[in-house]
């Protein structure tokens, strides 16, 4: 087997949004440091903007007076219903408009009014772009910025320093085309890949089977592997339900708020202001304003409980000129290219007829309404004490280093909001280098050759189990990453809450979901891969089991129904501020396989009311 060594002073995982904001400004900061890379894909069209995006969805338009970062922390906190790191918040608010000028510069179409010159809003904070090209746009600036990116690597594990094992020394995976084992050995790491999406099972089955809103290729390492090394972790327990068009999984943003579109029941009734449904368990919260994103879930799942589903989204009365009719087209286009060739393909013209809206199953995010991810040390001139370890977006590990999906506590940063975060992660990085500047790393040989065994074991696993196989893909001896996967999300989506228990779920139902969680890691050291691909499905699906473990044992903790639309404790159906507004922080220890979890304060640290 081919061994690669990929030396670098700052090693960035993942070359998304906020990976390659990361890069851009680590190379500002440290013009003559080796700045590395790694990306699973090809970081031209890698991450979930690989599609392209219809909308930033984070401006806050500062030069234009339309927003300050004090509004922008308000509605945040607003939104996830009170739990957020002010400090982190107000840092991305603080940096995310002059981000967006920069992508402007780099020739990302923004739509601008001839008029006044500002850009288009989409809404309060969201403004629109042309944005097919967009992740080409920002890899070409990630590309000038490194001084190596090696695509195509699955990176599977971080790597602790040998001498001190709370410090981070690397990483290791191994090359998806030609198969080497590359040991990356690095003083600064910045963990930038990504969310998680395939962890609950999807609505989509049978000949949609894939099919998600966010991308597929989000596999949960933005979390397993934080966790694996035993950074603390955050927030694990909230997940994202969005609201999408049915089936095709189109984003709503821009047809509620742009387009003027309308929801209604069956009956033509809107449900999606009745507060007083709200108050019985949700207090005061039933009357925040603007209404909390999982709020107006909640408000579409009891409709739907209670038989007066489909919702219905009515395109056909938005549509009413030939303006919005391109851009309710170039929306999908642009962005959710699934969705304009379902209309085409099932014969819907959106002029003409309604489209239905669902709540989809959940995802793991830290970037969007929603702020799971890992415990980061926040700014010096913002974060309390508590907050406060160090360097700016470091992890409890030092020199790891963590931005958009993620590192958790912020949420609402979006494509911009991830990249201006990138960006905030990779000047603290160089600063940890330039602060720390004797420091060596030292690489144990024998925790690498461990890891090499072990990542390369579902290779060896199908050789042998292939001689045992009793009808087509049925093996004794092995199980696919395919039907791992399948068990997992059956799991996770019965007793996790996600869609068929309508997103409920209870102290026994996690339980036993745990157990059965346990069984499905017991088997994991039999993954069968039968060529390099399927050994990078291995290795995602055992980061998927270590981010969905994480999700189970968070939302277990939470004894309360915190955000009603995304999740539900029915054992604790009620919000609870005076037990539980405070964060969630968890630490797993690979050596004893313990959890610990702890409750942490939030702190209101802005007047921003
Ligand atoms: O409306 C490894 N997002 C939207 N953001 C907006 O600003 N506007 C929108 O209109 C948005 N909408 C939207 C969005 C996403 C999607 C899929 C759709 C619609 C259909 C959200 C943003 O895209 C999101 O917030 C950011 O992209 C998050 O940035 P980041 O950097 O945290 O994640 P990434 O971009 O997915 O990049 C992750 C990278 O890591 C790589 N990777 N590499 C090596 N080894 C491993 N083990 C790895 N695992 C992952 C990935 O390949 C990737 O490059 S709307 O619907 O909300
Ligand atoms: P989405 O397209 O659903 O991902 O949403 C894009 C942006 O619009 C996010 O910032 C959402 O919070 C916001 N948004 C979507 N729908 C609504 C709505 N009905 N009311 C207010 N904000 C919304």
């Amino acid at each position: 087997m081919q061994v690669r060594n990929v030396e670098s002073d700052v090693l960035i995982i993942g070359g998304g949004m906020a990976g390659c904001g990361a890069a851009y400004e680590a190379r500002t900061w440290g013009k003559d440091l080796k700045i590395v890379i790694a990306e699973k894909a090809n970081i031209d069209r890698s991450g979930a903007v690989a599609m392209g995006l219809s909308a930033i969805n984070t401006y806050l338009g500062m030069r234009w007076g339309e927003n300050t970062p004090e509004d922008f922390v308000n509605y945040v906190k607003g939104d996830l219903m009170g739990l957020v790191r002010e400090d982190l918040v107000y840092d991305v608010a603080r940096h995310v408009d002059s981000s967006v000028h920069l992508l402007e510069e780099w020739g990302l179409p923004i739509m601008k009014d001839e008029k006044t010159g500002k850009y288009v809003r989409e809404g309060k904070w969201q403004i629109l772009i042309h944005g097919e090209s967009y992740k080409p746009i920002v890899a070409e600036a990630a590309k000038k910025a490194a001084s190596e990116i090696v695509s195509r690597v699955m990176i599977t594990h971080l790597i602790t320093d040998s001498q001190d094992k709370n410090r981070i020394a690397g990483a290791v995976g191994f090359d998806v085309r030609d198969g080497s084992f590359i040991i990356f050995k690095a003083k600064a790491v910045v963990l930038a890949s990504g969310g998680a999406t395939h962890i609950f099972r999807p609505r989509s089955v049978g000949e949609g089977w894939g099919r998600t809103w966010y991308s597929p290729w989000s596999t949960g390492s933005g979390y397993a592997l934080p966790i694996e090394a035993g950074a603390k972790m955050v927030q694990m327990e909230i997940r994202l339900v969005p609201t999408r068009f049915k089936d095709g999984y189109g984003p709503v943003g821009s047809w509620f708020l742009y387009l003027k579109s309308k929801a209604t029941n069956v009956n033509g009734e809107t449900y999606d202001t009745n507060r007083d449904r709200l108050r019985a368990n949700y207090g005061a919260y039933a009357d925040a304003k603007p209404m909390p994103t999982c709020m107006r879930n909640h408000l579409m799942m009891e409709e739907i409980k209670e038989g007066r589903s489909p919702i219905l989204m009515h395109t056909q009365d938005a549509l009413d000129t030939r303006e919005k009719e391109e851009a309710g087209w170039e929306d999908f286009l642009d962005m959710t290219v699934s969705q304009a060739m379902l209309w085409a393909s099932q014969n819907t013209d959106p002029k003409e007829r309604w489209s239905e809206l669902v709540p989809t199953e959940p995802y793991i995010m830290g970037s969007h309404a929603v702020n799971a991810g890992a415990w980061v040390s926040g700014p010096e001139d913002l974060a309390p004490e508590e907050y406060q370890w160090g360097w700016n977006r470091m992890t409890t590990i030092a020199g790891l280093f963590a931005a958009g999906d993620a590192a958790g506590g912020a949420g609402h940063k979006f494509s911009s909001g991830s990249f201006a975060e990138g960006r905030i992660a990779g000047k603290a990085a160089v600063k940890f280098l330039h602060d720390n500047s004797g420091l060596r790393t030292n690489l144990d040989k024998e925790v690498i050759e461990a890891r090499k065994n072990e990542i390369f074991q579902p290779l060896e696993n199908y050789q042998l189990g292939k001689q045992f196989i009793t009808r087509g893909s049925v093996s004794p001896y092995y199980l696919y990453p395919n039907q791992g996967l399948k068990r997992l999300e059956k799991i996770m989506d019965e007793y996790g809450g996600g869609i068929t228990s309508f997103y409920s779920t209870n102290s026994t139902g996690l339980g036993r979901g745990m157990e059965l969680l346990d069984m499905l890691k017991e088997d994991l050291s039999l993954l069968g891969a039968e060529d390099l691909h399927q050994l990078q499905r291995a290795w995602e699906l055992n980061h998927r089991v270590i981010t969905a473990e994480s999700v189970m044992r968070h939302t277990l903790f939470r004894e309360e129904t915190r955000w009603p639309g995304y999740y539900y404790r029915t054992d604790h159906p009620k919000i609870d501020d005076a037990n539980w507004k405070v964060f969630v922080v968890s630490k797993f220890d690979r050596n004893s396989g313990n959890w610990s979890l702890e409750k942490v304060p939030v702190y209101n640290i802005l007047r921003t009311e």
